[in-house]
């Protein structure tokens, strides 16, 4: 059926579970056609809204479109959409920032609610009814099984040679009858490459023809590429020394330009059969694989720029004996990246001089994206680096900070600061010796004087094991809030 007719079948105050995972495999036409039927009911007088889970961010067609018309009342678990984002910080739509490993064993111990209807991008449905995945498991395999309705938009777009890449697993069960998964190397098969769905509960099939958001890359900046050149070194010593093996162990990248450059970093490093073991792959894992720098990598979604994607499809039988695409609860799970070793490297928004990291929120209370899989690869990798430039807007704002203004990871997570002025290394320090270290290394020149001179106040008055002044901790916040600087 059309996309205003699927659309038509979901109820407002519906909780509705949307496939999509960092602009690829969400559905293109159902929520825009549900944005148009929303748009419609307001014009009429009747309050329509709905509450919208994915497996992570998603593209204009549907964070955009819904929250444009004020169709959204809850969002989880993370979106990184302009509009979306605005309507969050207004107040307007309930916003659950979950870590992304949890969202669908939230779902089935029940803590969400009910799932009236699931709306999945899959690439084809077998004459049995079992799916051909599309370029995001992300939820798809919870929202299939836990749905009462399912409606399909079935996409002709990507390649139909991607079948047989997804492992789906099965095998979750909930406390207390949790088995182990078993899986021990990063592209080992557990599960089946296809999705289950009961028939009986598919209400619309809709056919569609168009590509996943184009996740452009900037080419790597100075600043970048220094922040990857001292991430090299340091991994290139800790091999040296023994503490990594030659071919280092499976790799977590986040998504952004720095990550992307940190990966441009190990075309040219002295590492070879590299493996990922991440949640999204993007263009900088592509090109390791390409260039026969990484083995093989295991992600939940492929999110490519227009030219990465073109390289993907015309050499699909290549990649397809390379990349697993599994839900995230298993890209993701803390067991498997724990087992694996996986090496955690995730961008941030600022630091404190204890290493508590702040990955979400702009100045306390606003939100700019969401902790996505950060926190599942941070507290359970072998290694876990956190980067960022160390200044924001022109320096106005030094991103090394006495207090971070929100907590995403706390210290006990943080190993590995790194930003283009040097890397910390905080593994076997105390407060005291990390918070030196982190302002020596990290801080940008301007604010550094001014940290320490936090700092060394602080060393001079009250207990000393996490020294702090509380009534200045957050003042560099809110000068800014204020002035528009950090600076006095
Ligand atoms: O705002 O563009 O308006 O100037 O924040 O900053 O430097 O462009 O950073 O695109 O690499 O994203 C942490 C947000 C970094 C991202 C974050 C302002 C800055 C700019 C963005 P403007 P950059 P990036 C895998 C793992 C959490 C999720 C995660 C993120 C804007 O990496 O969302 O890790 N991570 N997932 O000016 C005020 C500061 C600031 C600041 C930067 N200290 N104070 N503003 N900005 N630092 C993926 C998934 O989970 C799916």
């Amino acid at each position: 059926m059309s996309a205003a007719e699927a659309a038509a079948l979901i109820p407002a105050g519906a909780n509705v579970g949307m496939s999509g995972f960092t602009g690829s495999g969400h559905p293109k036409l159902v929520p825009q056609a549900l944005a148009t039927r929303i748009e419609a009911e307001h014009a009429a007088g009747r309050p329509f809204q709905v509450n919208v889970w994915t497996g992570a961010s998603t593209a204009p067609e549907l964070d955009g479109a819904l929250a444009r018309v004020g169709g959204m009342r809850q969002r989880l678990p993370f979106q990184s959409d302009p509009v979306c984002r605005d309507r969050i910080n207004a107040g307007e739509v309930d916003y659950l920032d979950i870590h992304l490993s949890h969202v669908a064993q939230q779902a089935w111990f029940g803590f969400l609610g009910p799932l009236h209807v699931a709306v999945i991008e899959v690439l084809g449905i077998l004459p049995d009814g079992r799916l051909i995945p599309s370029a995001a498991v992300g939820n798809n395999k919870t929202w299939l099984d836990i749905a009462d309705k399912v409606i399909l938009e079935v996409n002709s777009l990507p390649p139909a040679e991607m079948e047989g890449m997804h492992d789906i697993y099965y095998g979750t069960a909930i406390p207390p009858r949790r088995l182990p998964i078993n899986l021990t190397q990063p592209i080992e098969r557990i599960g089946e490459p296809y999705l289950r769905v009961d028939p009986a509960k598919v209400i619309a099939v809709v056919p569609t023809h168009h590509g996943d958001r184009d996740t452009a890359f900037a080419q790597p900046d100075a600043v970048s590429n220094q922040i990857a050149a001292h991430i090299i070194d340091f991994l290139a010593h800790e091999v040296k020394v023994g503490r990594l093996p030659r071919n280092m162990l499976p790799l977590q990248s986040g998504v952004g330009n720095v990550a992307n450059a940190v990966l441009a970093g190990l075309l040219d490093g002295p590492f070879d059969d590299l493996l990922g073991f991440t949640e999204v792959l993007q263009d900088g894992m592509l090109e390791l694989i390409k260039r026969g720098k990484m083995a093989a990598a295991s992600a939940t979604a492929i999110s490519l720029s227009r030219p990465a994607l073109q390289e993907f499809t015309d050499n699909i039988a290549f990649y397809r004996e390379r990349i697993v695409l599994r839900p995230q609860e298993i890209s993701n799970h803390p067991e498997l990246v724990r087992r694996l070793g996986v090496i955690a490297m995730n961008a941030m928004i600022e630091a404190d001089i204890y290493g508590n990291i702040n990955s979400t929120h702009l100045m306390g209370s606003g939100m700019m994206n969401g902790i996505g899989g950060s926190g599942d690869f941070a507290r359970n990798g072998y290694l876990s680096f956190f980067v960022t430039p160390s200044v924001a807007k022109g320096g106005a704002v030094s991103c090394i900070v006495p207090m971070v203004s929100h907590v995403d990871h706390t210290e006990h997570d943080t190993q590995i600061i790194v930003t283009e002025q040097g890397l910390a290394d905080l593994r076997g320090l105390s407060p005291r010796q990390r918070a030196q270290v982190i302002i020596d290394k990290c801080a940008h020149p301007d604010w550094r004087p001014l940290l320490q001179d936090y700092f060394d106040r602080a060393r001079s008055q009250g207990a000393q094991h996490t020294p702090h002044l509380l009534g200045e901790a957050l003042s560099w916040h809110q000068r800014c809030l204020e002035t528009g600087s950090m600076r006095a």
